[in-house]
């Protein structure tokens, strides 16, 4: 039987464990990244766990995501993570260089090779064949000192692509096509490939806006194959050396195929609030907008911003609209600049924003009061865009260009006749704002930096034999870690402060949550199915084991919270009945007895003080995980082998 791209790349980097699906496998990490408002944790982290210089071939922390510096805080936390960079062997991308993801893919990424970032995004280096995926901080702490990475091996899906897509469609209605196929909980434990006569009509940027958005579908990650377009992009890169072909073997075998045919795609468009909520912009063409953004890691390349550019040349935007655009990075930025095209976006009455996360993460350009916006970025999760009421929508960057000169939703074939885009052979190249870290023997010497921003992280406790607590919390299906662990440009500073953050833990869904958290003491958190999808922060694992939460119970689990779960020493419990869900209320006292042996087992009763039911729990983990588990958590447990 033959191999998948992915099959191939766990086979080199496979440290233990064989393979079969369903099964925890170790693997040996080649690359790392991090981003600012994850990586001043991985780096505390780093630190504590006593690690001297990472181990990896090429690590990197770019500062991306907190660059508003509102107060001092943002500030302190780039000089922390500049100086521990510096000191540690890690490369340091300076603010204002770009998207981590979409530097990461320009300049560092290689086919074949193993990636994994503290960011859920990651994936979108599958764009260039690698196995790219999002992890806790902890996890890339570990693996930046040489550790294994550890996951539950994926099955494997199969996007087979056939046609070509047609003027004003483009990559990203290509992912949300398939978020509409398969939902946000259809990738679940799987690693999806790209393949068919299709692909080859995709460019790397285009290729790259789909795995990114691969996260969505709940996806370990997602891949295409090193090919001949890969070839020449990392040649236009100036980095043809890193090439390597990369190619699944024709009787590999997949666990389910789907078929999309681009001829026949439309635009599309994802309501709000859930970025599977999918339908063609035909269907809700007319609607007000009030606000477009374009830019954010799934559609910020020198692609989409020439697109973008020879949309608007001539035109302007309309008044009732305001647009924002933030190319993906330097490299973006210089070229759209020294070819003229800068000056039509800024003609056209567009708002230039610095070449970072900004409005996707709620970092500033927050809507009006119950406004609308179109936005070419990858979620709209309730709130997160920072204004309460606002309807996020997610579209392509040809759909937000047409709403944003119409103000109204429009589909963008009304625009007439699709620019050619003409893209460049060779890329500019200047990595002089990625800083060198310093040699081993002079990185004594280095002081690290830190703020009084920088608090201590919460330690956690060792897990005792039995477990008694109330249901602090219930809530539903398809909870986001944006729910648990909000971010925007108000909290998102304070990501090394976890007694801060606290104060807004849970706050989307219920404002009095952390007070009662505090004043129960210990705690359990009840939810529904694909329990912390989104994005990989800790934080949404490392705030609730500060508020003294013990155990989270739910229908199912996403893949990096449940992960992060463990590394903070919280117990993640699933129903064995699904059913059983409705017998809990918040409020209810809950019993669980025999810990240990369940934990072993792989099951536990639970016990429902309040009404006396008794409900059986599913508790699978690995050897591993359970002494994790035992230990409080990864770094007591590190810390103690
Ligand atoms: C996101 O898009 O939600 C983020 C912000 O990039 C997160 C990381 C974070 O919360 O810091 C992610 O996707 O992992
Ligand atoms: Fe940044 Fe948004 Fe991408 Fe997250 S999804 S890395 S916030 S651009």
């Amino acid at each position: 039987m033959g191999y998948t791209i992915a099959q191939k790349i766990i086979k080199e980097h496979l440290i233990s464990g064989d393979m079969t699906v369903g099964s925890e496998i170790a693997l040996k990490i080649d690359q790392t990244l991090t981003q600012d408002a994850t990586g001043t944790m991985a780096y505390l982290e780093f630190e504590t766990m006593g690690l001297k210089r990472v181990k990896t071939e090429k690590s990197l922390a770019y500062i991306d995501h907190n660059t508003l510096q509102s107060g001092f805080e943002n500030a302190d936390d780039h000089r922390y993570i500049q100086s521990v960079a510096k000191k540690h062997g890690i490369y340091f991308s300076r603010p204002g260089n770009g998207i981590c993801h979409q530097v990461h893919l320009e300049r560092f990424g290689k086919p074949s090779k193993t990636l994994i970032g503290s960011d859920s995004h990651t994936p979108t280096g599958g764009g260039i064949g690698m196995l790219a995926m999002g992890a806790g901080g902890l996890d890339v702490a570990v693996a930046m000192g040489g550790g294994a990475y550890y996951i539950t091996m994926p099955k494997m899906y199969k996007v087979n692509l056939t046609g070509k897509l047609k003027p004003f469609v483009s990559a990203k209605d290509i992912s949300l096509e398939i978020l509409r196929i398969l939902s946000v909980k259809g990738g679940v434990g799987a690693i999806i490939e790209w393949g068919g006569e299709g692909i080859k009509t995709l460019s790397v940027p285009e290729r790259a806006t789909i795995t990114n958005m691969g996260t969505e579908l709940g996806a370990t990650t997602s891949i295409f194959p090193s090919d001949e377009i890969t070839k020449q992009f990392l040649i236009s890169q100036g980095r043809g050396q890193d090439f390597v072909p990369l190619s699944s073997d024709a009787d590999a075998v997949y666990d389910k195929v789907i078929d999309i045919n681009l001829d026949t795609l439309e635009p599309l468009i994802a309501c709000p609030h859930s970025p599977d909520n999918v339908v063609k912009v035909s269907e809700i063409a007319g609607t007000k907008v009030d606000q477009v953004c374009i830019g954010s890691c799934t559609n910020s390349s020198l692609l989409d911003m020439l697109k973008v550019a020879s949309l608007l040349k001539g035109k302007t935007v309309k008044d009732s609209v305001s647009l924002s655009i933030s190319p993906g990075s330097k490299q973006v930025l210089t070229m759209l600049s020294n070819c003229g095209a800068l000056s039509d976006i800024i003609a056209s009455g567009a708002r230039v924003l610095e070449c970072a996360c900004g409005p996707c993460i709620g970092m500033g350009f927050s809507p009006n009061s119950n406004g609308v916006s179109l936005r070419t970025f990858n979620r709209n999760f309730e709130g997160r865009s920072g204004t309460a009421d606002a309807k996020v929508y997610l579209v392509s960057p040809e759909t937000a260009v047409a709403a944003a000169l119409t103000g109204v939703i429009t589909d963008p074939r009304d625009l007439g006749v699709m620019p050619k885009i003409d893209m460049p052979k060779k890329f500019v190249v200047n990595d002089t704002a990625v800083l060198t870290p310093e040699s081993e023997e002079k990185a004594e010497n280095c002081e690290i930096l830190r703020g009084p921003n920088i608090k201590p992280f919460p330690v956690s406790k060792p897990q005792e034999n039995s477990l008694t607590a109330t249901v602090a919390l219930k809530v539903g299906d398809n909870i986001t870690t944006d729910h648990i662990m909000p971010a925007g440009a108000k909290i998102l500073p304070y990501r090394s402060n976890i007694p801060h953050l606290s104060q807004f833990c849970f706050s989307v869904c219920d404002k009095t949550f952390p007070e009662r958290a505090k004043k129960l003491g210990e705690s359990i958190i009840v939810g529904g199915v694909n329990y912390g999808q989104g994005s990989s922060r800790e934080h949404a694992a490392l705030v609730p084991m500060y508020l003294g939460v013990r155990a989270v119970i739910v229908k199912s689990f996403a893949r990096i919270h449940v992960a992060n779960l463990i590394n903070a020493g919280i117990m993640p419990l699933t129903f064995k009945n699904a059913g059983d869900y409705e017998k809990i209320s918040e409020g209810d006292s809950l019993s669980l007895d025999n810990v240990f042996e369940g934990i072993k087992n792989g099951e536990m009763i639970l016990t429902d003080n309040t009404n006396g039911q008794k409900i059986p729990l599913e508790a699978n983990f690995t050897k591993r995980q359970q002494e994790i588990l035992k230990a409080g958590g990864l770094l007591a447990y590190t810390k103690g082998n």
